[in-house]
């Protein structure tokens, strides 16, 4: 049922059969009956009123009003894609999962990544965790991966779940903001639960404005449990690692993003497949035993913790590569349901209570939003497994039931459908003990909240600390009320000192003493002994939880602006944009305006961008070959120079042909300053030196020693 050697996809020809095709048909309604004239109402006269009876007309407006369904509560604004995953070797050893065992099985996915906080037509660059959902359309039924691409949570029960999302969604008189976290009932509500803020330094550190949907990890979050055929159990944490490394942009540029592409992660993650360059992440598994897991000073069952790499290194087990953008978004994208609960035998869940909640919640929301039970059956959501048991009936019921034994136990249908009866077949939760009296309360194993908020903190390089003090000062110096700032100024008291500090300083703020009284009264009703005196960390830092540290130097897929005007030399450019593409970036030419342009040697070149329609914050580094004429006339557009300042400031490689510094002292850029990221053609080894530029990326150092405006 995987894909086989012989290249089928089940699910592919699954969700084919039920494709449709326009082309060379004629035009009919829903009824199939032909339509002649799809322009005018029937009516009483050409000038009279229109008559009741248009069936035509009356269908059409008809299924026009019910279109829409109701967005998404959290995770509105998603982009979805096909692909495959293969595990790279048996894990028999952990899990009987049947997807875990073949290296030559590929099991078809679909994933849906998505904003929590926005709406469905908000900005892909707002500051904000991202969903990585993961559908696994296994031989032994469907299996949801539901993550994010920051490994903690904001709170440690479902029961603030409601809460936390009522905080960070727009206000409730005004609506205000869309797709934003800077507001006062974040603010307030976070201030108050000191257990957020440790996801609150990753959403405030530069993985909460990801370059794209490709540049950034996915994490299950909670820990789960391996089973393999013995019955034995192993821990787990998932983990999804992008083979390009991870990349973020600046708070800067992620906001001038906003205005020139709000589909920027959409559109990035369709053309980047369109064009071949298909997504690749690596599962990896922190697999571990209850007895490690005792031991650690944490609780594993507490979703705002990590288990630093180094006390448990991720194995990397697999691949996940996307292939396919969907033929319809509508169905595939926006009516795909994911649930933390699909799962298949070898793989369980733990006592995580965050966790159990969303065991509840994910098939619920699926009502509101899709209308019924049976959304098992849209094509998106079909297992290629197949699916036979007694419920039946419900709002739009597709498959057709034969038979009149509609219960079980029966005879009548000759016991059928069975029990899967065979060993090792069909779900059999593991035999986890439970022993404990009911409570309503919550474990102190569970209150030390800032170890690992520091952790986070002291991993980071200098330039990714600066960000996120820059993110608190934003958002902070966004919200109204001075007391939350200075409520939450109190829970960063508990992080890191020159974190507050700083912020603090940013806010014109003085450094409050330790937790504020309203932080305690309530973290008290949890943990009466509040603050407890945390166990001692077994690593005060750990490489892996930087972007800077784990980042993978490529030009692949990179989009190179080339600023160019009638004039421009054709060998200057073909120097430059030839290895480029050879290395699998995309050089993109940009013009005074769109059309095309002679070059100095006579060429026409087609020109499909120009100032107008695209702006430095689209591209990942720039370069204005030689040719006299050009630029001169390149000198003449202001766009210029705004363009080039706005690369400078936001860090990234520029390079400059010769005859060019006309331009160049014209911008921000300082000739005589040290600069690996700026590269001016002299030198034999100009072209090596632009590529590796493009390859590093980011000269972080700029925001520090020379500060331009842009
Ligand atoms: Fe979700 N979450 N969540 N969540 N979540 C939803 O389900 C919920 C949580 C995540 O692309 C909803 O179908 C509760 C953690 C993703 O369609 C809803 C709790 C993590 C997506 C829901 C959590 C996630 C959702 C809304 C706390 C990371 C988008 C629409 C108890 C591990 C999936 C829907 C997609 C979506 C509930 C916490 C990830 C309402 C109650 C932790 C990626 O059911």
């Amino acid at each position: 049922m995987a894909i086989g050697k012989d290249g089928r996809n089940p699910k592919k020809e699954q969700m084919d059969s039920h494709l449709v095709n326009n082309n060379m048909t004629n035009m009919t309604t829903n009824q199939g009956v032909n339509v002649h004239n799809n322009n005018n109402s029937l009516k009483a006269g050409k000038r009279g009123p229109t008559l009741l009876e248009d069936f035509i007309l009356r269908e059409k407006i008809f299924h026009f009003d019910h279109e829409r369904i109701p967005e998404r509560i959290v995770h509105a604004r998603g982009s979805g894609a096909h692909g495959v995953f293969q595990v790279y070797e048996s894990l028999e050893k952990y899990t009987k999962a049947d997807f875990l065992q073949d290296p030559t099985k590929e099991t078809p996915v679909f994933v849906r990544f998505s904003t929590v906080a926005g709406s469905k037509g908000s900005t892909d660059m707002a500051r904000d965790a991202r969903g990585f959902a993961v559908k696994f359309y296994t031989d032994e039924g469907i299996y949801d991966l539901v993550g994010n691409n920051i490994p903690v949570f904001f709170i440690q029960d479902a029961m603030n779940f409601p809460d936390l999302v009522h905080a960070v969604k727009p206000e409730a008189d005004n609506e205000m903001p869309q797709a934003a976290s800077a507001h006062d009932t974040f603010w307030d509500f976070v201030s108050l639960m000191p257990e957020s803020a440790h996801m609150i330094m990753w959403a405030m550190s530069d993985r909460g404005i990801p370059k794209s949907l490709r540049t950034m990890e996915g994490f299950g979050v909670h820990t789960f449990r391996l089973i393999n055929k013995n019955n034995e159990s192993h821990f787990v944490k998932f983990h999804w690692k992008p083979t390009l490394g991870m990349q973020s942009v600046a708070w800067n540029e992620a906001q001038k993003i906003s205005g020139f592409d709000s589909d920027y992660h959409r559109r990035d993650l369709w053309e980047n497949i369109e064009a071949g360059n298909f997504p690749e992440w690596e599962l990896g598994l922190q697999i571990f035993t209850q007895e490690q897991a005792d031991n650690f000073s944490f609780d594993v069952l507490d979703p705002t913790k990590i288990i630093p790499e180094e006390l448990v290194p991720v194995q990397l087990v697999g691949k996940l590569t996307l292939n396919r953008n969907p033929d319809n978004f509508f169905a595939e994208t926006e009516q795909a349901a994911f649930h933390p609960g699909h799962i298949v035998p070898g793989i369980e869940f733990t006592s995580d209570p965050l966790l159990q909640g969303r065991l509840f919640s994910y098939t619920d929301t699926q009502l509101s939003r899709l209308g019924s039970t049976n959304f098992h059956e849209l094509p998106i959501n079909r297992s290629t497994a197949p699916v036979h048991n007694n419920q039946r009936d419900g709002h739009m019921r597709h498959d057709i039931a034969k038979g009149k034994a509609n219960y079980f136990p029966n005879t009548l249908g000759g016991g059928c459908p069975f029990h899967a009866m065979i060993q090792g077949k069909g779900f059999d939760s593991y035999p986890e003990e439970t022993t404990e009296s009911k409570v309503r309360g919550r474990s102190d194993s569970f209150a030390d909240h800032f170890t690992q908020a520091t952790l986070f903190y002291n991993s980071q390089t200098e330039p990714e600390k600066e960000h996120i003090i820059s993110a608190f000062s934003f958002e902070l110096g966004k919200i109204n009320s001075v007391e939350i700032r200075k409520r939450y100024l109190g829970i960063l008291t508990q992080v890191d000192q020159d974190l507050v500090t700083k912020v603090a300083k940013n806010l014109g703020l003085e450094v409050p003493s330790g937790l504020a009284e309203e932080t305690l009264f309530y973290a008290k009703q949890n943990h009466a002994d509040y603050p407890i005196t945390p166990k001692k960390p077994e690593i005060e830092k750990s490489e892996a939880l930087s972007i800077e540290h784990k980042k993978v130097e490529t030009i692949k897929t990179r989009k190179i602006a080339i600023l160019v005007a009638d004039g421009t030399c054709q060998d200057s450019l073909d120097k430059i944009t030839n290895p480029l593409e050879e290395g699998g970036a995309t050089p993109v030419l940009i013009a005074p305006n769109v059309g095309s342009i002679t070059t100095k040697q006579g060429n026409v070149l087609p020109i499909e961008h120009s100032f107008l329609t695209e702006s430095s914050v689209l591209y990942d580094a720039m370069f204005i070959p030689s040719g006299e004429k050009a630029i001169e006339l390149l000198n003449q557009e202001p766009d210029t120079f705004q363009f080039i300042n706005e690369m400078y400031r936001h860090c990234k490689p520029l390079a400059f042909g010769i005859g060019t510094d006309t331009i160049l002292d014209r911008t921000y850029i300082n000739k005589q300053e040290k600069d690996w990221g700026v590269v001016i053609e002299s030198k034999e080894n100009s072209l090596d030196m632009f590529l590796k530029a493009v390859a590093r990326h980011r000269n972080w150092a700029r925001e520090t020693s020379r500060k331009v405006p842009a």
